[in-house]
């Protein structure tokens, strides 16, 4: 029998205690509201929301139309259903407090409503990124406003996160912590089944995804592993390895939790002063904590991505994730090039 989201939920609710009763209508919120966004990004050039919007985000960049339309559509689905504190996405330049006409709950919402913009235009798959934590001090006498500061906690905090993958099919990937689930968005009835339990990713693989383009401007430990990718069989590594890019976190991290492989966005030397191109709290965070609840890891290359405490909402970090031996392997070659520059 078909497992839809709500009754899922219902049930994480009910019988495992895993889902208070105000986050199981956010997350139905949020998973509504990703039905609507792939209705316009289905249409593409048939509901006029492809091509750029012409303005820029606070982090300087290009904004998509469908960037906007996302957006709003998150924020017109969250806003009013009494669950949130506020909410903070990459398209804003800072938090969006609920407004005093609706209740306030005590969740903070954060999305990047549209990842992998650059694909929207070329029908590649996008996707949707979300993360959920409480509003820290939570004491009934006293109702402080809410800051930005009380989204800068570490992703080990999160309480819930996902994505939803706009793609061949619409798929909703989530955690309350309790593993993985995978939800496949069913157009004719306008519900999410449950299409896969405890996603797993296998520890070892043959895959590895960065952009290599980079090259020439990565770091020293960055550079040796995917060197010895390339050497394949006749290398140290002692196997042929396949790599793939697709520009989407969301595909090659949905790709990652499916088959298992390694997914690297580092540091490098084009913006040194940057820590890296994605940003910590609603792109690193989440996806983190996803591939970690489907056994496998997520580093900066020196440093668990969930213990990072972040000091800015729209922070940048280093990202290694995916097959746990392998960000291992990376995470390692970091660690022992940090001790011979000493
Ligand atoms: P975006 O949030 O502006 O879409 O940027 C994030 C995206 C990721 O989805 C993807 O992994 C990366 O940027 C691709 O970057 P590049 O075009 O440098 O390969
Ligand atoms: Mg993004």
């Amino acid at each position: 029998m078909s497992i839809t989201l709500t009754r899922y939920l219902i049930e994480q609710q009910r019988t495992q205690g895993a889902l208070p009763a105000e986050l199981r209508l956010l997350l139905e919120t949020v998973a509504r509201a990703c039905q609507h966004i792939a209705i316009s990004v289905n249409k593409g050039a048939l509901g006029e929301v492809l091509g750029s919007a012409d303005t820029e985000n606070v982090q300087g960049e290009v904004q998509k139309k469908l960037d906007i339309i996302a957006n709003e559509v998150l924020i017109d689905a969250n806003e009013w259903g009494g669950h949130l504190a506020a909410m903070a996405s990459e398209e804003m330049d800072t938090i969006h407090p609920i407004p005093h006409r609706y209740p306030q709950g005590e969740y903070l919402l954060l999305f990047d409503p549209l990842d992998g913009s650059s694909n929207i235009d070329v029908n590649v798959s996008i996707g949707t990124i979300f993360s959920v934590l409480k509003k820290p001090n939570d004491d009934p006498n006293v109702i402080e406003p809410v800051s930005e500061q009380d989204f800068l906690q570490p992703g080990a905090q999160q309480v819930a996160a996902g994505y939803c993958i706009y793609g061949p099919q619409t798929t909703l990937a989530l955690t309350v912590g309790r593993g993985v689930v995978m939800f496949t968005l069913d157009r004719e009835q306008g519900v999410w089944l449950l299409t896969q339990e405890n996603v797993q990713i296998p520890a070892d693989t043959k895959e590895f995804a960065i952009n290599m383009s980079n090259m020439r401007h990565w770091d020293t430990p960055v550079k040796r592993y995917v060197d010895e990718c390339l050497q394949g069989k006749e290398g140290v590594r002692g196997k042929d390895f396949n790599m793939r890019w697709i520009a989407s976190m969301v595909a090659d991290v949905h790709r990652i939790l499916m088959r298992g492989g390694i997914f690297m966005y580092p540091w490098d030397k084009r913006e040194p002063h940057k820590p890296g191109k994605l940003r910590l709290m609603y792109e690193a965070n989440p996806m983190g904590w996803l591939v970690e609840q489907a056994g496998g890891a997520a580093t900066n290359g020196r440093q668990r991505i969930l213990d990072i405490a972040p000091t800015e909402l729209h922070q940048r970090v280093s990202v290694v994730l995916g097959s746990k031996n392998e960000v291992e392997r990376v995470t390692a070659y970091h660690l022992e090039a940090d001790k011979t520059s000493v």
